[in-house]
């Protein structure tokens, strides 16, 4: 789906702000048609922002189903265009309606959909737009969970995911006008041939009766130009996208009378005998697995917090991160693009795994994939949404790896059963990408069954923390014994290390350099670098987490996850300066 963008044909208004707000405490406000009318008795809730810690009512906090939000908007003058109502992310469920009439129903959390209005509006009157957002998860969602009752007969809600269940409309939404006959998508993908670059383009503008590019340099300047929907066009001596440059073109789109203009950027991606090769040049990825999460907003989206966080990975010398657990806002993807930082895009496919251990991801006791758990529907839902994120992402340089889940299962026959499929879909959609997923501890070189489905290894390990729990010498022992086989299993993949780190009590010093303390972080994610700098293959280290993010309650949880590089509030932990050196000492040597 399209980003929404103003042209001359197209002109947007975002509708954030303060909307009405009410609980649906019985879950029956879809039957009861709340929508037909104003809400009765509502309360005030930010959008874009997480509703969960907005007010302190626990009851809200906690409540399990259905929330309506509501505001008016006017509709413009839209004379022959059509009137679409655009959503960044409604988590996980949204059901919209148009002065009560439902005009769309999406499920999926973190990605955006979006519904024709125009024939619910009046042009130039005002209207009510009502949103039911429902937070629950299922089996056949992605990602899975399941509603129970606890003894109380409370609904709880349970999920296999280490990270708080936030929901609400995180993302921006836009009323924007388009002309009928427009362009719906453009899949552009790009090459270099010595100093120019390739850009091949690929319009869909049903029923338009001509399409016409133009590529534009960053000043606006018209570099290339070509007719017809599909085409090839040179852009020469041409500035590359490169990991710390963030060279964009644009490619100016007019299809009879609506233009759309795609940013891009040119450049190359590569896997070749255990390397990972951008614009033919090995690249290492310095960084981290971040969340979409802050202490007052949660998932909602803020361009300010945005900007302070690339601020912040900036500082520390950091040039990737991976979009752990879920597609992020269209925002964070342009803004990646323009930095120049690297991006592993992952699917919200985040806990297909019934064999982590209690503790870390909560209730236990289900096979993974069964008729009754992770059957075939949610692997068809599973497709859609790796089909829905590369449609939404492919034309980002910054993105040079999909990954379609985190830490599923795969040791198990059933377990290639599952991904086989969905790893054909993922190159299907996108021949020009590498693709693979973050494999589990339990999961090694010698039990995993389904790393040669894709072509990067990326390893979330936990030595010293999970396993090995305070001692680093039999921790890092451990490490190099499974890094080995995995080089011995797939010596032409390069390895990245998606995950890595202890959970660390900001403030909590200690002599003994024991597991908690700052002083343990250090020490721990110092044995890992030391590690990766031994292994050719080991292309990359993103440790976990960019920041301490906000989990479910457990007795392995101090207020969230503590295993941020910095605190959820970012300040520094004294782990950020000693990795901060390495990694200005990397760029250095490396140049980006
Ligand atoms: C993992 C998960 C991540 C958790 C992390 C942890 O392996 O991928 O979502 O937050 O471990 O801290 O336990």
């Amino acid at each position: 789906m399209l980003r929404v963008r103003d042209s001359i044909s197209r002109h947007s208004t975002v509708l954030d702000g303060v909307w009405n707000f009410k609980v649906d405490w019985d879950n029956n406000g879809l039957e009861n048609n709340w929508a037909a009318a104003p809400l009765v008795d509502p309360i005030t809730m930010p959008v874009p922002a997480s509703y969960n810690d907005i007010t302190v009512d626990t009851k809200i906090h906690d409540h399990v189903g259905y929330v309506f939000y509501e505001r008016t908007a006017f509709a413009p003058l839209y004379g022959d265009d059509r009137l679409i109502l655009h959503f960044g992310s409604v988590t996980h469920e949204g059901v919209v309606f148009v002065n009560g009439t439902e005009v769309a129903r999406h499920t999926g959390g973190y990605l955006p959909f979006e519904a024709d209005i125009t024939d619910y509006v009046n042009p130039g009157e005002e209207f009510r737009l009502t949103v039911a957002v429902d937070n629950r998860l299922s089996w056949q969602t992605i990602p899975p969970g399941l509603v129970t009752k606890d003894d109380s007969g409370n609904d709880k809600q349970i999920y296999w995911h280490d990270f708080y269940n936030y929901a609400g409309i995180h993302r921006s939404v836009t009323l924007y006008t388009r002309p009928a006959v427009h362009v719906s998508d453009v899949t552009i993908t790009t090459g270099i041939d010595g100093a120019d670059g390739t850009v091949t383009y690929d319009v869909v503008a049903e029923g338009a009766a001509s399409v016409k590019v133009r590529v534009l340099d960053a000043s606006g300047q018209e570099v290339a130009a070509a007719e017809g929907a599909h085409g090839e066009v040179r852009v020469e001596n041409a500035d590359f996208w490169a990991p710390g440059h963030g060279a964009m073109y644009g490619l100016e789109i007019t299809a009879d009378g609506d233009v759309y203009v795609q940013p891009f950027g040119i450049r190359t991606v590569e896997v070749s005998k255990g390397q990972f090769l951008i614009n033919g040049k090995p690249f290492y990825f310095r960084g981290y697995g971040r969340h979409e999460d802050n202490n007052t907003v949660g998932k909602g989206h803020s361009d300010a917090l945005m900007i302070h966080d690339y601020e912040i990975m900036k500082w520390q010398g950091a040039n990737s991160f991976r979009t752990s657990h879920y597609p992020y806002a269209e925002e964070e993807m342009d803004y990646a693009d323009e930095q120049g930082f690297v991006v592993i895009d992952e699917t919200p496919a985040v806990g297909i795994n019934m064999g982590i251990g209690g503790g870390i991801a909560g209730a236990q006791g289900y096979t993974t994939f069964s008729p009754d758990t992770v059957n075939d529907a949610t692997r068809e839902v599973h497709a859609q949404v790796i089909r829905d994120l590369i449609a939404r992402d492919k034309n980002h340089p910054s993105v040079v790896i999909w990954s379609i889940a985190n830490e599923p299962e795969s040791d198990t026959d059933a377990s290639y059963d599952y991904f086989k499929p969905l790893a054909a879909v993922a190159r299907e959609a996108d021949p020009t990408r590498p693709i693979s997923y973050t494999n589990v501890m339990m999961a090694p070189a010698d039990k995993d069954k389904i790393a040669e489905l894709f072509d990067v290894v990326m390893l979330n390990r936990y030595f010293g923390w999970y396993l090995d729990t305070g001692n680093l010498q039999d921790a890092e022992k451990h490490l190099r014994e499974e890094l080995d086989k995995w080089v011995k299993r797939l010596p032409d993949h390069p390895i990245i290390f998606t995950e890595y780190g202890p959970d660390t009590m900001e403030g909590n010093s200690d002599f003994f350099r024991r597991p908690w303390s700052e002083e343990f972080q250090i020490d721990n994610i110092g044995m890992f670098h030391r590690v990766f700098d031994d292994y050719a293959n080991v292309v990359g280290e993103q440790m976990w987490n960019f920041a301490d993010f906000q989990t479910t309650p457990g007795i392995m949880r101090v207020g969230g996850n503590k295993k941020g590089m910095f605190t959820r509030d970012r300040k520094p932990k004294p782990n950020a300066y000693v990795v901060r050196d390495r990694w200005l000492a990397m760029k250095e040597k490396l140049g980006f």
